[in-house]
């Protein structure tokens, strides 16, 4: 780090399908913190400080420098008051009193642990904080307590897919997919997409799309391609949703709904002996396997390039993308497609370069869309 922080030159857009934010974060201190009050916000259903902290923390990651002094935030946008404060409170005692006190608040502490076991959200993380429970033994305990095929695999499986995946193992479970979908079909298209395709060395569970060239074939193709994992042992949990995609359907307003595409949300067994390097590993507990959670969407080919854009991420990144298309574009962008609402079409894409150029962006990279 300089002793001196650079005032930057070109002015930082306030959407991050704008900036370039590479994995290097130089201002994790800030945004680990801002994390943190996001969050916080996000179990309080406040939607509007939660997500004004995650924009002023994808703000301060794309920074190829360090904040040394409040003084050279000036120009940057999306950072307000009390981001301001919590920044100051950083530089000046190196932490932050407001997000200490939120890590020691009992109720922050029991919805974290609650929602860090799959299948659980802020809704049923509250409810049963609500009803007093406070502990997985708790949760175990309480005979009233109906947990879903997918909880009751989270916690079965709760050591393993809390622990991150690495990227050998995402490439070792790539090399199995890509095995299997190709002992269906010849021609089969799977690309690794989410945090890894975005070049990160770890990930909570490993991303892919599955498609074929031939239209309409993808959805049986996702269905086959679960029973050949399930006829090879490795199948741990499936939960699989059908296609439910209309394309006469405008694209969607809320990002948070989920897309139509055929996909499931798996658990998958993988053998150490797959890893390359993976060996080290033999000697926690003993063990010759670890579970790894995987996710697998599988679009129509003539929808790939918006499934390959959206399922990319981040998930800040996505935000901008579809704010910036609606607010300075006038157009609707979401997983399946893109549409102009002054000339009240839609717009084709092949590929995720043929849909920046509709949006009138600059090409970003998927290494760059870690906002
Ligand atoms: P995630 O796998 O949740 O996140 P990630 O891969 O960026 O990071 P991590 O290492 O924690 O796994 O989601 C990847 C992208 O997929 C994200 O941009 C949101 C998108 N997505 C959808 O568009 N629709 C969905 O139904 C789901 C589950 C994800
Ligand atoms: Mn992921
Ligand atoms: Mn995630
Ligand atoms: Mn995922």
């Amino acid at each position: 780090a300089e002793a001196t922080t650079p005032t930057p030159v070109a002015t930082v857009s306030q959407y991050a399908c704008q900036r370039q934010t590479t994995t290097e974060n130089n201002n994790k201190i800030f945004t680990d913190a801002f994390e943190v009050l996001a969050e916080s916000y996000e179990f309080n259903e406040m939607e509007g400080p939660c997500l004004a902290f995650r924009r002023a923390a994808s703000v301060l990651k794309s920074l190829p420098w360090a904040v040394q002094c409040l003084g050279a935030t000036e120009d940057l946008p999306c950072l307000g008051e009390h981001s301001k404060a919590v920044m100051e409170e950083i530089l000046q005692y190196g932490r932050s009193f407001e997000v200490e006190k939120i890590l020691s608040d009992e109720r922050y502490q029991t919805l974290k642990l609650f929602t860090s076991v799959f299948g659980v959200g802020p809704k049923t993380g509250e409810k049963w904080y609500r009803r007093g429970l406070r502990s997985f033994s708790d949760i175990l305990a309480e005979p009233s307590i109906h947990l879903n095929r997918m909880q009751q695999s989270g916690f079965l499986h709760y050591g393993d897919i809390s622990r991150a995946v690495s990227k050998a193992e995402a490439q070792a479970l790539g090399n199995i997919i890509d095995e299997a979908v190709h002992v269906i079909t010849t021609d089969a298209i799977l690309a690794l997409t989410g945090g890894f395709r975005r070049g990160k060395e770890f990930g909570h569970d490993v991303d892919f799309i599955v498609t074929t060239p031939e239209l309409g074939k993808e959805g049986h193709l996702l269905t086959s391609l679960i029973d050949q994992l399930e006829q090879q042992g490795i199948l741990l949990f499936c939960e699989h949703q059908t296609s439910t995609f209309d394309m006469s359907k405008l694209p969607s307003h809320r990002f948070e709904a989920m897309d139509h595409f055929a996909k499931c949300f798996l658990i998958l067994r993988l053998e150490n002996s797959q890893v390359v390097g993976g060996l080290h590993d033999a000697e926690e507990g003993g063990r010759s396997w670890r579970a790894v959670r995987v996710d697998l969407v599988s679009p129509p080919i003539d929808r790939y390039a918006f499934a390959l854009l959206g399922w990319t991420g981040s998930r800040q990144f996505e935000r901008d993308l579809r704010r910036f298309a609606r607010m300075e574009r006038r157009m609707l962008l979401d997983n399946h497609a893109l549409f102009d609402k002054t000339k009240k079409e839609f717009l084709a894409a092949t590929t995720e370069k043929d849909i920046f150029a509709h949006l009138g962006l600059e090409y970003i990279e998927p290494w760059q869309r870690n906002a």
